[in-house]
């Protein structure tokens, strides 16, 4: 099985948490957005990544290859046969992509993709910005969910919902804008929780190790014009 993109994509993220935890190989072809790789573009007509292709079937979509992978293998992580269970996890999906995703993109985007790789200066302003106006809002729900369900977000039970959102808050993570302790204890713990996962470990590794990757490319290519 073959994905298509780079960690730097929360998208990406998700299905290297599921494939992970899942124990699951897949080769990665590392492409950028609208990358023109003819592979990937036919898979991706959009340029948008994730893709994803398992012999001739190919994918688009994060939570498709997600559902694909963890169905593929009998895996109840998407609720199993439960249907209220597996309602709820669609929900706290939306709410990840929907809500947080865009809630974290400016703040992905200055302290992560521009610096690593475009090699662009970040503009704090917009930072502060996102810290005062966007965060708020989405980490307030994020709180009162945790508060709601426990360990976990279904119902206190570890589930794909976990990886949906936990996906975005390696965005925090990595753009060092985590919510703190204080204002937010159970995201706070919740985090600390997903970090001991080995699936979330090994996915921050290969991150960070792709952000070495780019790094590297940029100096070798000097300074930005
Ligand atoms: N719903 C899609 C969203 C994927 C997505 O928006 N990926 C971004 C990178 S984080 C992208 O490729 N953006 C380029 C674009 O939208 O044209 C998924 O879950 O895979």
């Amino acid at each position: 099985m073959t994905l298509y993109g780079v960690p730097l994509s929360p998208f990406v993220r998700k299905v290297l948490l599921v494939a992970n935890e899942l124990g699951i190989p897949l080769d990665t072809i590392e492409v950028p957005p609208h990358s023109d790789d003819p592979d990937f573009r036919r898979i991706s007509a959009m340029g948008r990544i994730p893709a994803f292709s398992d012999g001739a079937f190919e994918l688009v979509d994060s939570s498709a290859i997600s559902r694909y992978l963890i169905m593929q293998a009998g895996s109840d992580l998407m609720g199993g046969q439960n249907p209220r269970r597996q309602a709820q996890i669609v929900v706290r999906e939306r709410f990840a992509d929907d809500d947080l995703a865009p809630a974290l993109t400016d703040v992905l985007i200055e302290r992560v993709v521009k610096p690593v790789r475009l090699g662009q200066t970040t503009d704090e302003s917009v930072v502060e910005t996102a810290l005062e106006s966007r965060l708020p809002p989405v980490w307030d729900r994020l709180e009162s969910l945790l508060a709601d369900n426990g360990s976990w977000l279904v119902d206190g039970e570890f589930s794909y919902a976990d990886f949906a959102l936990g996906t975005h808050l390696a965005s925090a993570e990595l753009a060092a804008v985590m919510p703190d302790e204080s204002s937010y204890p159970n995201i706070v713990a919740w985090h600390h929780r997903l970090q001991s996962l080995a699936a979330y470990s090994a996915m921050m590794t290969n991150t960070q190790e792709c952000i070495e990757r780019m790094k590297k490319n940029l100096s070798a290519q000097g300074p930005a014009a």
